[in-house]
């Protein structure tokens, strides 16, 4: 029998590593970007307005991060090809690539354009697409690298007025599971974490007070719908983040990790009678 090896806490650790977190001015971007960079990872983060950048770049500096912030819209190939080369420049080949970036469009089908449509599918499913295929060539160079999308309970899901939304993180699913299966051959594991209802500006209008003062029923509905009976925080997601940015998940691939506070599992609290 080989001798079992023993566990190496150090798997976790990033340290000489660059990643970059698209998307990453506040929000869960962010929470992932600090815990990433509190591992011992160089930061690199993109959005596309310069104020956030410059603020979120200071954030960063403040925690002791390394990180450098790039005004860049996911959208945009040329720009994602530019960003890419600027981080290989100024911090070096990326290793680690989160696909945070992602808008939603709360609008019923019958009322939502074919364009509104597109906008989400563009950013929320063609961008992680344009996004890991700009950074893809660099990791297989380096023989390893790490993809890490950002699904969501929609990749699961469907609920009323995010068709758009949920076309999307299904399709990032199964990107994710393309990704694996077209270079796992080469060391490169690509993973998503599906997030559950996270309080962050996306999530707020459904869980902004009523005029009233009463509570938002969307937030009642999801405290209803989650056993752990409260919403997600983005630091909830950041040992999911560092564990599938890290060695310590080398044989962990295609695989979606629901962090949702148990909404998958749960058929919804009973209503008292
Ligand atoms: P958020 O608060 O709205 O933050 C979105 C971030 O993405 C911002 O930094 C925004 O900055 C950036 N961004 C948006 N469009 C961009 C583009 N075209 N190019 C570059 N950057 C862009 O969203 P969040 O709640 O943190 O969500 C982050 C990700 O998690 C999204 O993919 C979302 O779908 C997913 N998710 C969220 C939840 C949740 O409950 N909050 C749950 C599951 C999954 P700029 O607008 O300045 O560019
Ligand atoms: C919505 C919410 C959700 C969350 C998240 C849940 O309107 O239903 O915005 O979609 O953003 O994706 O996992």
């Amino acid at each position: 029998m080989p001798e079992q090896q023993h566990f190496d806490i150090n798997s976790f650790r990033l340290d000489g590593k660059v990643a970059l977190v698209t998307g990453a001015t506040y929000g869960i971007g962010m929470a992932i970007a600090i815990a990433l960079g509190d591992a011992g990872a160089k930061i690199a983060f993109n959005a596309r307005h310069a104020d956030k950048v410059k603020a979120a770049e200071q954030t960063y500096k403040d925690r002791g991060i390394e990180a450098k912030g790039y005004v860049a819209d996911v959208t945009d190939e040329e720009q994602v090809k530019k960003l890419v080369a600027d981080v290989a420049n100024d911090l070096g080949v990326i290793d680690i690539l989160v696909n945070n970036a992602g808008i939603i469009k709360r609008i019923p089908m019958l009322d939502m354009s074919a364009e509104d449509f597109r906008q989400v599918v563009d950013t929320d499913l063609n961008a992680p697409f344009i996004v890991s295929k700009a950074v893809i060539p660099g990791m297989i160079k380096k023989g390893h690298g790490k993809i890490i999308n950002i699904c969501s309970m929609m990749s699961e899901l469907g609920r009323e007025t995010v068709a758009g939304y949920a076309a999307a993180k299904g399709g990032l699913k199964m990107l994710t599971r393309n990704i694996c299966s077209e270079f796992g051959s080469q060391n490169i594991q690509c993973n998503g974490i599906g997030s559950g209802y996270i309080a962050t500006p996306q999530t707020a209008p459904l869980r902004e007070r009523q005029a009233d003062g009463s509570h938002n029923p969307f937030d009642s509905f999801i405290l209803s719908k989650t056993p752990a009976e409260r919403w997600g925080t983005p630091e909830d997601l950041m040992g999911s983040a560092v564990f599938l940015a890290s060695d310590a998940s080398n044989f962990v691939n295609g695989q979606i990790l629901y962090v949702d506070g148990g909404i998958l599992a749960y058929i919804g609290k009973q209503p008292e009678v």
